[in-house]
């Protein structure tokens, strides 16, 4: 390796770019050597390698190994094939101990030869590596001159079983077996099979990535759901050519069934590396912001939450409709900014159970990650106990707590001159915004999110800018950290309606008079060029 790469910096969630990028001579060991310099004591420690299974897995998994190798771990756990989902690479990291782990994917990004990849450090408490870790990997990154490389032979990765190489020991083990038994902890698994043997039909959409084998251990195999609702269960190299994203847009088959003459009772969909998840019921899609909602005002029905909860904590853009359950329950609230690194501290001083995010994110402290099957697990036992449809439970929901409508306008691969032109406008707008009429609304405040946080007093600045209005509606902005190729805009917008006989309106209108001020406040026409969203979830 001759110099260091300038572009290795981990966004949201660990380092994502293109597989060439990836292939470019030493680019990735630059970066994996670049995780190891910025750990301390290392030496004979456990590291868990696992990926989502995309195009390119194979090999840096094996160059994985070989650098755990020559900087001294004593040990390796991989998953099968060099499969883990991103959830169950979280909980082998807890019940092994290991020192933390590597996570190879770009979750929702597609895969392939042209497509993404993706690198993340997980650390010992199986959870991203927070900010003050990441921040020195990239520091690194920007002086390394070196990597450390074991020569031994590629490992079967296709086989169960502990070999030694390197003078160091590589178990590779089974991905799912772990996380299954961890999922009968949590949840009344006879409950669920009663259900779905009394004809209670569920339908699964894996998109082709990491969740297949995991859906049909647990979902077929342990609780009898019928194996031809499970979709697109073999994980595939390029996720068949599709964005494993589950949302409207790339799970439409799902969403069209679910809302089609023939639907199953309930519907739910993974992502690429199995920690999203979609969850549609008959005639009902569940916004993520909702699901949230309603799984933590449910979850004592299921006997790993009966105990109740120590609080909720949500990412920033995600709607406040958990927050009306939190103060329901009593319990603590927590808002920080996008992406899961930010629960972790929280999750390991106790201060919340139920963890969730607006992209299709919800999880609980038994991982550090969010976990699409756990939220489909929760739901069922949830209907399992209550006996009731999904819609049913849903508009019980909104009677009691008022109906939170939500959508997020994305605009992708804009030009990031643009993306942060408007960005900057905007922000330099916020002094005279306050009292501003915007159509029907008024602004009443705006600022730009910043996260102290409870546990360690860090701070993380510039988190998003958020625009509230009078009776409540909230508009926000913020760039994606997590793309390969320009920038991707996303805008959040919110309002919430109490009264019953308004909860019937199709979102995008309910929404119409803060989409509207989107446009009017930040300009996003003028600034993209682009009339309409890419992506509206
Ligand atoms: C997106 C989502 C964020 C999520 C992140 C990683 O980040 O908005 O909520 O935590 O992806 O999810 P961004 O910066 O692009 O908005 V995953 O499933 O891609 O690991
Ligand atoms: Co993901």
């Amino acid at each position: 390796m001759r110099h260091p790469f300038p572009d290795q910096k981990p966004g949201t969630s660990g380092l994502r770019k293109k597989v060439p990028v990836f292939q470019e001579p030493g680019y990735t060991e630059a970066f994996i050597q670049s995780i190891f310099d910025s750990l301390e004591g290392i030496e004979g420690k456990t590291l868990v390698i696992g990926g989502d299974g995309r195009f390119y897995n194979r090999e840096v998994i094996q160059t994985a190994i070989r650098m755990a190798a020559a900087n001294g771990f004593g040990r390796v756990l991989v998953g099968q094939g060099g499969i883990l989902s991103t959830p169950a690479a979280s909980h082998l990291i807890r019940k092994n101990k290991a020192f933390g782990g590597l996570i190879l994917s770009a979750s929702h990004n597609p895969g392939g030869p042209t497509e993404d990849f993706g690198i993340k450090y997980n650390i010992s408490n199986g959870g991203p590596a927070p900010e003050k870790i990441t921040e020195a990997m990239y520091a690194r990154t920007q002086t390394i001159d070196r990597y450390l490389i074991a020569d031994f032979d590629d490992v079967d990765l296709d086989q169960t079983g502990v070999f030694e190489a390197g003078g160091m020991a590589i178990e590779v083990v089974d991905p799912v077996t772990d996380y299954a038994e961890l999922m009968e902890t949590l949840f009344d698994f006879d409950a669920i099979r009663a259900l779905v043997s009394g004809g209670f039909m569920v339908a699964f959409d894996a998109m082709h990535a990491v969740t297949g084998p995991y859906a049909r251990e647990i979902l077929v195999r342990r609780l009898g759901v019928d194996p031809a609702l499970v979709f697109n269960a073999t994980p595939l190299e390029d996720f068949g050519g599709h964005h494993p994203d589950p949302n409207l847009v790339h799970a439409r088959m799902l969403y069209d069934l679910m809302m089609g003459p023939d639907a199953p009772d309930f519907g739910a969909a993974s992502d690429g590396d199995g920690d999203r998840n979609l969850i549609i019921g008959r005639n009902i899609f569940v916004t993520p912001s909702d699901s949230l909602a309603m799984l933590a005002a449910n979850a004592h029905l299921a006997p790993g939450y009966k105990g109740g909860l120590k609080g909720i904590a949500r990412s920033m853009p995600t709607s406040g409709a958990a927050d009306r359950v939190a103060a329901k329950l009593g319990v603590e609230m927590h808002e920080t900014p996008t992406g899961w690194k930010f629960f972790g501290n929280l999750l390991d001083a106790g201060r919340c159970t139920i963890c969730g995010e607006e992209s299709a994110g919800t999880g609980s402290d038994h991982v550090r990650e969010k976990d699409g099957l756990w939220a489909v697990l929760l739901w069922l036992n949830i209907l399992a106990v209550r006996r009731q449809s999904a819609l049913e439970i849903v508009r019980d929901h909104w009677a009691e707590y008022g109906r939170t409508y939500y959508s997020r306008h994305d605009y992708e691969a804009i030009e990031t001159e643009n993306a942060n032109r408007l960005m900057a406008a905007l922000e330099d707008s916020f002094g005279s915004l306050a009292g501003r009429q915007v159509g029907s609304l008024t602004v009443e405040k705006a600022d730009s999110f910043s996260y102290h946080d409870p546990v360690d007093g860090s701070v993380s600045r510039n988190q998003g800018l958020r625009i509230f209005f009078e009776g409540g509606a909230r508009l926000v902005f913020r760039l994606s950290g997590t793309g390969t190729s320009g920038a991707t805009l996303r805008v959040y917008m919110e309002r919430h309606e109490p009264d019953v006989s308004r909860h019937d309106q199709e979102t995008q209108t309910a929404l119409a008079p803060v989409i509207e001020a989107a446009e009017t406040l930040a300009g996003i026409r003028k600034h993209t060029g682009r009339d309409a969203p890419t992506v509206i979830t």
